[in-house]
């Protein structure tokens, strides 16, 4: 590599808790929308089913056990030389229902216990408050973040943890990826983001809207309320950055792809700028979309700013509106489908590898709001083979290797200030989309197939000497 990082940059791993933990009903902990996720597979979507039905298969249930194994697990991350480790609270260990006025106290002693461990071994804690972990109750009760009832309950539960943990945590992140239900019209997304399910003859996109601009509100008086108890705090929003190129040079094509990423930029331009983008505006006038907002939450909007933007990076994807190209048509911007791009390989799953596309997003994100970055998310899911008590995953290490080196010219060439690097799932975990723990991210492997059969034992990947070697030679 060109360069070496900045002595202070952050290097560590990401998971959620719900990916790791299981633990589902353990200390008074509720149901969440994870709860109720069954086991799909690489192509087959994953069931929501209404509750826990007894006899299927919940991947989310017992997860990698982390809850009872994480001392364990952290000796390796102390062992690779982390500086940071990225979890998410599960929102429903500390309110079960999601409605209570008080909180479970075992639920925080369990993050308590965690984080003072994390912290004995030199590992900072950074903290997602929402990952796809919304108590399930919410659901059922109030129909989700189109409800602005949701709005103070998500307020209630980050007040409590941000001052339970402010001598322990600095990092947060409000809610993961909030802008994959954008278009509102994938139920995997709308579901683990908002926790709504649509009832035939319901417009998606204006709910969608709706529960994405309230969560943009609580986000923003969580900002607000975070720098009140701890000055100290750095709050940042999530965003999944996935860039869509134009196809083409054709003028149409450039265009489809401007109103694409503004779909996806419409909730990081309220997290950074504080008001609602004129784009938007326009386009919910266009189609008659009443789009509840009172003073005092614009207001909020305007005050709650987040400190960086934390963001997850794994593909880019392209656009066209060429008739002689086919693909899936897109409801973003009219005839246009998101299409394959022939200058970049694929995955098992079909997401696109291109690691010029981190440089590319750090620069055009860096120039839009001119905050730190923090990559919280990149990785390669794969299908790893274990044998004797080995993983050679090269394919992994190539993968991380190239978007490292495209993100070090980001830092050394083009002057973006990049807070850190987290690689998604450092230990092997349930994949959110697929529910498999067999779409491996981990650099730790853990013994566990998609039947949920396997010891749960832990072994180290050949992508983790190298990623210490890389830690300790930027140090
Ligand atoms: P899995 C799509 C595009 C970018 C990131 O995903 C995404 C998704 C969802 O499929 O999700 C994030 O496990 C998410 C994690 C998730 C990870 O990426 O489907 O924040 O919870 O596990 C990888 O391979």
């Amino acid at each position: 590599m060109a360069n070496k990082f900045p002595k202070d940059f952050l290097w560590g791993g990401a998971a959620a808790a719900h990916q790791i933990e299981g633990a589902w009903n353990a200390d008074g902990k509720g149901i969440s929308i994870a709860d109720v996720m069954t086991a799909g597979a690489n192509g087959i979507a994953r069931e929501i089913t209404k509750g826990v039905i007894p006899g299927k298969n919940y991947p989310n249930h017992e997860a990698i056990d982390f809850y009872h194994r994480y001392k364990e697990d952290i000796a390796l991350f102390k062992e690779l030389g982390l500086n940071v480790f990225r979890t998410s609270i599960n929102w429903a260990r500390i309110f079960p229902n999601g409605d209570e006025e008080e909180p479970n106290e075992a639920g925080l002693q369990f993050y308590d216990n965690l984080f003072d461990e994390l912290l004995r071994n030199g590992i900072e804690p950074v903290i997602t408050l929402s990952h796809f972990e919304i108590p399930y109750h919410l659901h059922e009760a109030y129909g989700g973040f189109k409800n602005k009832k949701l709005i103070d309950f998500f307020v209630h539960y980050a007040e409590t943890v941000m001052t339970r943990y402010q001598k322990k945590v600095k990092y947060w992140m409000t809610f993961n990826e909030i802008n994959n239900q954008a278009d509102g019209q994938h139920e995997l997304h709308t579901w683990t983001n908002s926790a709504m399910l649509f009832q035939a003859g319901e417009n998606k996109e204006e709910l969608t809207f709706q529960a994405g601009l309230n969560e943009l509100i609580a986000s923003a008086k969580v900002v607000r309320l975070g720098h009140k108890i701890n000055p100290e705090f750095q709050i940042g929003c999530m965003m999944a950055y996935v860039p869509v190129y134009p196809y083409s040079c054709n003028p149409e094509d450039l265009m489809a792809s401007v109103k694409v990423m503004d779909r996806r930029f419409f909730y990081s331009d309220i997290h950074a700028r504080g008001v609602i983008p004129t784009y938007a505006k326009k386009y919910w006038e266009e189609k008659g979309y009443q789009i509840e907002i009172t003073e005092d939450e614009t207001q909020a909007l305007k005050e709650g700013t987040v400190d960086y933007i934390g963001f997850s990076y794994y593909m880019s994807g392209a656009v066209t509106t060429l008739p002689e190209i086919s693909g899936e048509n897109i409801t973003d911007f009219p005839g246009a489908k998101v299409v394959r791009n022939p200058y970049v390989q694929a995955s098992d799953w079909g997401w696109q590898i291109d690691p010029v596309g981190l440089r590319y997003t750090l620069n055009v994100v860096y120039e839009r709001y001119n905050l730190p970055l923090f990559i919280v998310e990149n990785g390669f899911g794969a299908y790893d083979r274990l044998e004797d008590g080995q993983v050679h995953d090269t394919y992994r290490i190539d993968y991380l290797q190239k978007h490292i080196e495209q993100m070090n010219l980001a830092v050394h060439v083009d002057g973006v200030d990049l807070l850190g690097y987290t690689p998604w799932g450092i230990i092997d975990l349930v994949s959110f989309g697929s529910g498999e723990m067999e779409k491996r991210y981990g650099m730790i492997y853990v013994d566990k197939d998609n039947e949920g059969k396997g010891s749960l034992v832990r072994l180290k990947k050949d992508s983790f000497a190298w990623y210490q070697k890389l830690i300790q030679e930027n140090q």
